[in-house]
């Protein structure tokens, strides 16, 4: 059945949506922000209109009460975003990025959970000057925030499967096609002349409405699911036969997000709703998934925006209608897929075309010398021998990628010199399966710390595991910060959700694979509380787990959760 798009009055639009509407393609006020050097701010409409730029306006959260108590004004930067579908750079792009990263943002390159690199605490002065250094590098800020399609991920490792860079390659056809075609960022950032024909930035796909909220896709290789494609806007599953791509499943409504006190919002997985063939059709079927959601997407209220609302408000069978309706075939019915495991391959491995790989274990995905290890030095060190690419995973990590074998002893030596094989290979399972989001100080939505707390955590967890001897479990920890589910704890086996200062709900039952979300064992733990509850759930998993059984499995059949 043919439902009328929802044609809202302005009264029933929200804010945001008034703001990309009058924004003149994504310009607003912009330029006359940055000039304004009174403030380290700028202007609240301008701040939603810079995320499609890549940028969000922070501020120090740590330094609040002190700039109070002066009476100066939050100590405001902005946070950028780079847009690397599949998560690629070059030896040369990595160098570029830590240059900038030291000249005008922290100095720290923050891995995240989408592959791709953020830079925090850029001076607005300092805005301008890294974007265009980026442009030099060939890097653009530009659609990865805001209510645009974001970052498109794709299976990181290359050992994945022969046919690896063709599926990966993917990923940049998908970003071509959804990107916004409006040239504010040119014409802010990178000084291009404004455009005289309007018409030359007419935008069929996103109109000047764009979006109703984000929109993210990932493409997945099975068995692993390193990508977690269920928790994405529009998954595509590979399906491989006899060493040939033949097409993808598609997944709809995966979101990881909810809002603690509003019943209304939930976290929910992909629906696999068929299999679809053929480059062209495929890409058909993925641009008339988003032109969908911007036709019956929520406008009035952003916390019911997202596509996984628009699902189940109109259901998935009329969705899969409508594709059809649009795409003109219909989806055939999905190919059988097996997802196995979820994670990073650390350490060396080499690939069908005997190029090698390594990876090296980086902490919640913070690029930095620290006691522990001089990761950051000794990254820029080997990315100086111009003998390797950078390949990011959607889990914090990055890939020292496709290394020649004539180039992996020079290599071998700088991560021999900084230690850092032998880091790798000492940190315990549970912390290399963790993950942790940005939280404090820059977060604004924070209610915890994550990323500053989770590994002191786990060095408080490591000694009960080993109590029980499960030391060598796989088993799958993500901490987030607040319940938007950043580092996608709500898929997580062991999952914590920050509630206020030092508290978080403890969640268990997620699977290995991420084919199941978790649920809440107990709300708003400290730290006493959380290890106590951990030692009690460890020492049954211990003594009651069948042969091979993970913890999540383990923590559902015996009805934890
Ligand atoms: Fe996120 C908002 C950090 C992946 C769901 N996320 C934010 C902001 C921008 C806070 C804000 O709106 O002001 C955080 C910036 C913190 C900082 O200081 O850097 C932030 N999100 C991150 C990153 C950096 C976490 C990390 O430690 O790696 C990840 C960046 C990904 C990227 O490169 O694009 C990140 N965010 C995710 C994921 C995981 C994923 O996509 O696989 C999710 C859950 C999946 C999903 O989208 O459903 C996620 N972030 C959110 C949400 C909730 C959206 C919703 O549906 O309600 C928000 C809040 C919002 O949009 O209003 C949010
Ligand atoms: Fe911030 Fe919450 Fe995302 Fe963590 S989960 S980065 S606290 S929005």
């Amino acid at each position: 059945m043919f439902i009328e798009p929802l044609l809202m009055s302005d009264a029933h639009l929200s804010h945001i949506e008034k703001v990309k509407q009058a924004s003149d393609a994504l310009r607003g006020s912009i330029s006359e922000g940055l000039a304004d050097e009174i403030t380290g701010s700028i202007s609240e409409d301008d701040k939603a209109l810079v995320k499609f730029h890549g940028m969000y306006l922070q501020d120090d959260r740590d330094r609040r009460e002190e700039r109070a108590e002066k009476k100066l004004e939050r100590l405001y930067s902005f946070m950028i975003r780079l847009r690397l579908p599949g998560g690629f750079l070059t030896a040369d792009q990595w160098l570029a990025t830590q240059n900038i990263a030291g000249e005008h943002a922290t100095g720290v390159i923050k891995i995240t959970t989408r592959q791709t690199v953020q830079l925090h605490g850029l001076y607005k002065s300092h805005v301008k000057p890294t974007i265009q250094a980026f442009n030099q590098a060939s890097l653009y800020s530009l659609a990865t925030c805001g209510d645009i399609n974001r970052n498109v991920i794709a299976a990181a490792h290359p050992r994945q499967s022969p046919i690896h860079q063709e599926i990966h390659d993917f990923s940049y056809k998908i970003d071509q096609l959804l990107l916004p075609k409006t040239k504010a960022y040119y014409e802010i950032w990178l000084d291009d002349e404004k455009i005289a024909d309007k018409k030359d930035e007419e935008d069929p796909l996103y109109q000047d409405r764009y979006l109703p909220r984000k929109f993210k896709i990932a493409i997945a290789i099975p068995p692993n699911n390193d990508v977690d494609v269920f928790g994405n806007d529009l998954g595509l599953i590979a399906v491989i036969e006899k060493g040939k791509l033949q097409g993808y499943n598609i997944s709809i409504g995966g979101g990881l997000s909810s809002t603690h006190g509003n019943p209304a919002t939930y976290p929910r997985l992909g629906t696999v709703i068929g299999f679809v063939s053929g480059e062209e059709n495929i890409l058909k079927t993925i641009y008339e998934v988003v032109t969908i959601q911007r036709d019956y997407g929520n406008r009035s209220d952003r916390s019911l925006a997202r596509l996984k609302y628009t699902v189940d408000k109109m259901g998935v069978d009329w969705f899969k209608t409508e594709i059809a309706r649009r795409t003109g075939f219909v989806l055939e019915k999905e190919r059988p897929f097996l997802f196995t495991e979820r994670k990073d391959y650390y350490g060396w491995f080499q690939n069908s075309d005997s190029l090698w790989y390594y990876t090296p274990f980086i902490e919640n995905g913070r690029v930095t010398d620290d006691e522990k290890v001089a990761m950051k030095t000794a990254l820029y060190e080997i990315a100086e021998t111009r003998k390797l690419n950078f390949r990011f995973t959607a889990n914090q990590n990055v890939i020292l990628a496709d290394i020649q074998s004539e180039d992996k002893a020079a290599i071998e030596k700088i991560l021999q010199k900084y230690n850092i094989e032998a880091y790798t290979q000492s940190i315990s399972s549970i912390r290399r399966n963790s993950m942790a989001c940005v939280a404090l100080s820059t977060c604004p939505l924070a209610f915890a710390e994550a990323q500053r707390y989770l590994p002191s955590l786990l060095s408080k967890i490591e000694p009960l595991l080993d109590k029980y001897h499960l030391q060598q479990e796989d088993i799958i920890l993500r901490m987030t910060g607040c319940p938007n589910g950043c580092a996608r704890s709500y898929i997580a086996e062991i999952g914590f959700i920050g509630t206020s200062l030092g508290k978080y709900n403890l969640q268990l039952g997620g699977d290995h694979a991420g084919m199941r979300l978790n649920k809440v064992f107990k709300e708003s733990l400290d730290e006493d509380a959380i290890l106590q509850e951990l030692d009690v759930l460890f020492a049954a998993f211990a003594k009651e787990k069948k042969a091979g059984e993970s913890l999540g499995d383990f923590a559902l059949r015996k009805q934890w959760v």
